[in-house]
């Protein structure tokens, strides 16, 4: 090939150096337009041929003689520029580079590639004998060399050709304008996608695919199709799917003023899927774990999370597809914002509280974590040498958590008013985070100058807090730290929301709450008309993604704890309550003395909870959910598991004798309550397993045979799995009876096989990690299917007395994991890094052992630049 005379590739050859540093300084708008690509797929599980004709503009001002696209692992078949066969063009690395001098070319370029060999899941793929896409972040130049950065928009048209009885469904983005059928036993489709889009929400599905039919009609009376695509046999669990994609797409027009732009809406759900779930315009891909379930085979939380779920890629019509992001930095500007409104929707849909306080606690397991260790990074990050490291909880959940407090600030028109603006201002574009901000501002008429501080500082904010009396005042005085985060030594103080309100004393009533907001390093507040210190009840509804620093009286916090009317309070009272004393006793910071005031202390709030008749059961549930062993990790610069597990399981058990009549009572209360999906039938099968997690950690016995008769009675999977996983905690026979029945009932159902992996390896028994090391032998246990792989190795990471044994062997096991994992799918292997990159949270043994395994890991000859990435990071 001669095309060094036209263009020059780099002569250095020598073995690649690291993974390249991409950063968000160095942003540059791309040379070319290209305002329309045509595919044409000749589609094969083994064997595809991809065509891609790409028309291209030059921008204004660019000089440049060639044109970059990116490619990863693919080699050009033929290139033609404007028509003629061309060998004007060079690979730079992965990269095509092709010579063109004039300001329209139109460059096409065949590529042919292997689906079935595709174990990254990423580009086209096979799965379960479809084929199937995924180009989020970036994945398009694993099917065709392309400008693959979202701020190349273009309008896609689609030409797929197949066997059909292979593949009878064609699925692409928009609206299919044309499909016939060709005497050799193939057929095809065209489609065409009006909307211009960059390359990462292109979408291919073909494959032997059923759908559920349904119609939505929007506010503008036009009617849209709606398909959600399943295997054969899988169309009777898509009912829970259709109905939230119905209730998605009112919720948006109602709360955000958006409506659907497409005639067409179609979800296909796959089994192989790195993520939960992708948004491609008009097309949007699930993993099956998201779209299927009826009562049989989900759970309560399941159903939850496919409604949360559905929402969430609905509503990146507008927040990620319609407006799309410049570049990946921005990554929050979709995904935070779009995390807010599916939050609000499923506020909107079930129990605003109970949904508040189930995302405080993700939050807190998740990101809290995540911020206070070497993976810690903004919300809008400055540098990563592999995007998909940064789908994380911070840019999604605390990017969620910073728009949230805006709306807290201006409260919910203006705020409305600031989205409005966004939307119209920015429609068809790829934007940035700090649009999004201006937007607000000139919106909702506020000036956010020192909020940005948030989008470029990482760290959790602590707050110290103290509250004086003054006379007839008390006086609030608040001062914010914002901790040293890697690359970050020194921080500025961020305006930090609170809402708060002050129970008299005497009355037990306060007189309204309002909402301060700390706005420097430290400030005082001042409430006249107090004769004696009111109790604080602060950041109500958890309206800043903060950790509070206090000196509370016990009595305060059990006051608060059976009387706060906020309800997102009244659970952190009770927490606080737990965490207090935990975390001094697993510190030995706990007087033996003092044990039995605290414990007693706690043991009266959680009776409060279990007689309140005020209370629903969802809520009631909420309540008795103690702080998880990680979130008590957190509050103490080192902790050792084992301590902490022991003093969890000495008050879980404790609890469990003290309050046992009242327990059972529960637990026969709400085993009486018939199935229905409504909030007090869900209620009750909530607190029905929480009540046999105590009375497990009490009674064992007496327990096991409880939830062997919920597991024997249930005609639900909640209170199935709930019994399971009680027993998988316990030694008694029902344990293994159980384990074999649920195996040999579900075996055909991939979903819940994941469910009885995961139970397993999450389990309280003493010998769980015996368990893992026979589960990963288990003839349906695979490298090759990521909820598998999660389903086991996750749940166990996320067992601490498993995973933090102290002879290391949990740490082994997941370096393990890790490096065999790493070949197949770089991007899941890299997801395994981060629980052991925590190492410098915990004691010193613990700490070598874990650091030993990431320097093992490091050593690897061949690392993927995911791996590589998070075990740099998290070494250095
Ligand atoms: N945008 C999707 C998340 C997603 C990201 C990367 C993927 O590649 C494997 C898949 C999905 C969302 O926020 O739902
Ligand atoms: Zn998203």
């Amino acid at each position: 090939m001669d095309a060094a005379r036209t263009v020059s590739a780099p002569e250095n050859a020598t073995k690649p150096a690291d993974p390249p540093i991409i950063r968000r300084e160095d942003y540059r708008p791309f040379d070319w337009a290209v305002p329309e690509v045509a595919l044409d797929f000749t589609l094969g599980l083994q064997a595809t041929q991809v065509r891609a004709r790409l028309s291209l503009r030059r921008n204004e001002g660019v000089t440049a003689d060639r044109i970059r696209l990116n490619g990863d692992g693919l080699t050009p078949v033929a290139v033609k520029v404007d028509g003629e066969a061309s060998n004007s063009w060079a690979m730079d690395g992965s990269d095509l580079i092709i010579a063109l001098n004039g300001d329209m070319h139109e460059v096409e370029i065949t590529t042919a590639i292997n689906p079935a060999a595709n174990s990254q899941l990423m580009g086209l793929y096979a799965s379960n004998g479809m084929l199937c896409t995924q180009c989020e972040a970036e994945g398009f130049r694993r099917i065709t060399f392309f400008p693959d950065r979202p701020d190349v928009l273009s309008t896609y048209r689609v030409h797929m050709s197949g066997d059909k009885t292979q593949f009878p469904v064609l699925l692409s983005n928009g609206n299919c304008t044309a499909k016939g059928e060709a005497a050799d036993g193939t057929h095809w489709a065209e489609w065409h996608d009006p909307w211009p889009k960059p390359a990462y929400l292109f979408a291919l599905v073909a494959g032997e695919l059923v759908a559920r039919h349904d119609q939505f009609t929007t506010m503008n009376d036009r009617v849209v199709d709606l398909g959600i695509w399943v295997r054969p046999g899988d169309l009777d669990r898509t009912e829970h799917a259709m109905e939230s994609l119905k209730r998605s797409m009112k919720w948006d027009e109602d709360a955000f003023g958006r409506e659907y732009d497409l005639d067409l809406f179609n979800i296909v759900a796959v089994s192989d899927f790195n993520m939960g779930a992708m948004e491609n315009k008009g097309l949007n891909v699930f993993n099956t774990k998201y779209v299927l379930a009826d009562a049989e085979t989900a759970t309560d939380g399941d159903y939850d999370a496919i409604e949360g779920v559905i929402g969430h890629e609905y509503f990146h019509n507008w927040s990620g597809n319609r407006i799309t992001c410049r570049d990946w930095f921005q990554l929050s500007l979709k995904e935070g914002f779009t995390v807010l409104r599916d939050q609000l929707f499923s506020q909107d849909m079930g129990s605003e509280p109970v949904k508040r306080i189930e995302d405080v606690r993700v939050l807190r397991s998740a990101q809290f974590p995540e911020d206070s260790g070497p993976l810690a990074h903004p919300i809008r990050p400055d540098a990563y040498r592999e995007i998909s490291n940064f789908y994380t909880a911070t840019v999604y959940n605390k990017g969620a958590e910073v728009i949230r407090m805006m709306r807290s600030i201006v409260g919910p028109e203006r705020f409305r008013a600031g989205c409005d603006l966004y939307f119209e201002r920015h429609d068809g574009e790829a934007a940035t985070c700090e649009d999004f901000v201006r937007a607000i501002e000139d919106g909702a008429k506020i000036d956010l100058t020192l909020f940005r501080r948030w989008y470029s500082q990482a760290g959790t904010p602590k707050v110290t807090v103290r509250l004086e009396q003054d006379g007839d005042a008390a006086v609030l005085h608040l001062a914010q730290q914002v901790p040293a985060t890697p690359g970050q030594p020194d921080k500025q103080p961020m305006p930090v929301p609170l809402r708060i309100a002050l129970f008299d004393r005497a009355s037990g009533t306060h007189a309204g709450e309002r909402l301060i907001v700390l706005e420097d390093g430290s400030a005082s507040f001042r409430f006249e008309g107090f004769a004696e210190r009111p109790i604080l009840s602060l950041n109500r509804g958890f309206t800043a993604p903060v950790s509070i620093d206090r000196d509370v009286a016990r009595e305060d916090l059990e006051f608060l704890a059976a009387h706060d009317d906020d309800p997102f309070a009244r659970y952190e009272a009770m927490q606080d309550l737990v965490v207090g004393h935990l975390t001094a006793a697993a510190d030995g910071r706990l007087a033996e003395g003092d044990r039995p005031g605290q414990r007693a202390a706690i043991g009266r709030a959680l009776g409060g909870v279990l007689a309140d008749a005020g209370l629903d059961d969802l809520m009631r549930g909420e309540l008795m959910i103690l702080p998880s062993q990680t979130y008590l990790a957190e509050q103490l610069a080192t902790s050792d598991p084992a301590a902490i597990h022991a003093e969890r399981e000495g008050l879980k058990a404790w609890l469990g004798h003290e309050l046992q009549d009242a327990l059972l009572a529960m637990h026969a209360r709400a085993s009486a309550v018939p199935f229905s999906l409504d909030a007090e039938a869900r209620g009750a099968r909530k607190v029905k397993t929480q009540a046999l997690v105590y009375l497990a950690a009490a009674a064992p016995d007496r327990a096991a045979e409880l939830a062997a008769e919920q597991y024997d009675s249930a005609d639900n999977m909640t209170d199935r799995q709930g019994a399971l996983m009680v027993l998988t905690g316990l030694e008694s026979p029902h344990r293994t009876h159980k384990l074999i029945d649920f195996y040999n009932r579900y075996r055909d159902n991939p979903l819940v096989i994941d469910k009885w992996f995961a139970l397993q390896a999450q389990s309280l028994h003493p010998q769980a990690i015996e368990h893992v090391k026979a589960l990963a032998l288990h003839p349906d246990f695979t490298l090759r299917n990521p909820n598998r792989v999660r389903s086991l190795y996750m749940a166990f990471a996320a067992n601490p007395h498993a995973f933090h044994k102290p002879d290391g062997e949990g740490y082994r096991l997941i370096a393990d994991l890790i490096l065999a994992l790493d070949p197949i799918n770089p991007q899941t292997a890299a997801r395994f890094v981060p629980p052991l990159g925590r190492w410098r949270r915990f004691d010193a043994a613990r700490a070598a052992l874990m650091r030993g395994e990431l320097e093992r890991v490091a050593a690897a000859e061949k690392l993927s630049r995911d791996t590589f990435e998070q075990v740099e990071r998290s070494l250095g």
